[in-house]
């Protein structure tokens, strides 16, 4: 069922009008409301009347993360701070975290889109969500919840973590949709085989999967291994949280929710805008936001936009799969990889465990040396060394193959990769570490 359908399906040409309006009650609300913008504007030499089409918001300077950690807490609010709701925020690497503060408004917005994202995944009244998002500060707990009872659904608001736990509640209650990040799925799926449990006599029939990449072939192994339908859900803190955009039922792309959140590819290195259809840099204005408006947020997840005509009847704009993040792509021997990309390949081979990780470190040589780390099942280590060795010599040909460049493979035996109940640590850094010291 299609949530919002006068939305959702809503024409080209509507669409944009009411971008637009939204856009320039936007960029005057911002100007007015918040000194960070005001100043940006004026050193850029653009008003809020400059804007005339949904073009002109090239006129518009971007955001970048590090400006929302140096405002942190309330350099970007727009409204009284009693006006505010709901808190959240995200922590990075440097330690300040990224404030989001939503209105009574924005919390109903909130709960809309991730009403319109549960909907995608063919949620309604009649489902029991399993909430395996964390709630606190991290906005997957909370945001999914708001999409549940938005749909109807009874939600089991029962966090990340305590496995065991999740899983007698899964089958107790019945829960038809599990929500959590892909790598906690594959988890959970490890530790039902240990306790005996078998996903097929669940009943599981949408996951909604989100928060940290996972590629194609991973989606595979999710729904082979938890028998239900893998849905894709992407959002960030800074624009609201899960549900920017959700994967319907053609599991083609994800329709963004493009009546609230303006979606733009830039080349990353010049910041110029690109047709739909090419790969860069995702930007999002967030077109109704009251508590932390944000114009042109450079979210440093890679992608491109692109339209069909999806069988769901949806006539949003979506974004294919996230390849990545600039932060996340190696330059490995002058070829860029995106862990994804390994992982895509890794989860071909029969023989591996869906476990890795990749260990970068910087050899004598001052060359950058990268190791892959693979776990495999448990009877290879028994067998003889020449069957390990011939799985090693597999992976790195099928990367080789895939990716053109030579890869130091290193197995593991089974557990030895820490797991994750929320994000994925795929890749561990080790040159970072070094010069810190
Ligand atoms: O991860 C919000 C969220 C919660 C999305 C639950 C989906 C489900 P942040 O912690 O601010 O917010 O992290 C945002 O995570 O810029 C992407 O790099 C990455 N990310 C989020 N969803 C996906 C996805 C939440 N489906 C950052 N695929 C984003 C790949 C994703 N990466």
């Amino acid at each position: 069922m299609i949530f919002n359908k006068e939305i959702e399906t809503m024409s080209r040409e509507e669409m944009q009008a009411l971008q637009l309006k939204k856009l320039k009650d936007l960029v005057t609300y911002v100007y007015s409301n918040v000194e960070f913008y005001k100043k940006k504007f004026d050193a850029a030499g653009v008003k809020p009347s400059d804007i005339k089409t949904l073009k002109d918001i090239s006129k518009l300077p971007f955001t970048t993360k590090d400006e929302m950690r140096e405002t942190y807490p309330y350099g970007l609010l727009a409204c009284d701070p009693e006006a505010l709701k709901e808190i959240h925020t995200s922590s990075g690497t440097t330690g300040t975290p990224v404030v989001a503060g939503y209105t009574e408004n924005d919390r109903t917005l909130w709960k809309e889109v991730m009403g319109r994202c549960l909907a995608m995944a063919g949620g309604d009244e009649h489902d029991v969500v399993q909430n395996a998002y964390g709630y606190g500060m991290f906005t997957g707990g909370l945001g999914v919840h708001y999409g549940a009872e938005a749909i109807g659904a009874s939600v089991l608001p029962i966090s990340s973590g305590n496995t065991k736990r999740q899983l007698n509640f899964m089958k107790d209650f019945k829960s038809t949709i599990l929500t959590c990040t892909p790598s906690y799925s594959l988890f959970m799926a490890e530790v039902a085989k240990e306790m005996g449990m078998d996903f097929r006599e669940f009943n599981l029939r949408a996951g909604i999967f989100g928060a940290e990449p996972w590629s194609d072939n991973m989606r595979i192994e999710i729904e082979k291994k938890l028998n239900l339908k893998a849905y894709d859900i992407y959002g960030l803190t800074e624009i609201i949280g899960p549900g920017v955009s959700c994967e319907c039922e053609a599991q083609n792309g994800l329709h963004i929710n493009e009546d609230y959140f303006y979606p733009e590819i830039i080349n990353p290195e010049t910041g110029e805008v690109l047709p739909e259809g090419e790969k860069g840099e995702l930007v999002f204005t967030t077109l109704s936001r009251e508590g932390t408006p944000i114009i042109r947020y450079r979210t440093r997840d890679i992608t491109w936009l692109f339209r069909d005509n999806c069988s769901c009847g949806r006539s949003t704009v979506k974004m294919h799969r996230l390849l990545g993040r600039n932060d996340d792509m190696m330059i490995l021997r002058g070829v860029n990889v995106f862990p994804s990309q390994i992982e895509n390949v890794l989860m071909r081979i029969e023989e591996t465990e869906p476990h890795y990780q990749i260990v970068i470190d910087r050899s004598t040589s001052s060359l950058d040396h990268v190791e892959l780390h693979v776990e495999v099942e448990e009877s290879f280590f028994s067998d003889e060394t020449k069957n390990l060795e011939k799985i090693r010599d597999m992976i790195h040909e099928e990367m080789k193959q895939a990716l053109g460049i030579s890869l130091d493979i290193k197995l593991v035996e089974p557990k030895s990769i820490e797991r994750s109940m929320g994000k994925a640590k795929r890749v561990i850094d080790k040159r970072d570490i070094k010069g810190e010291a």
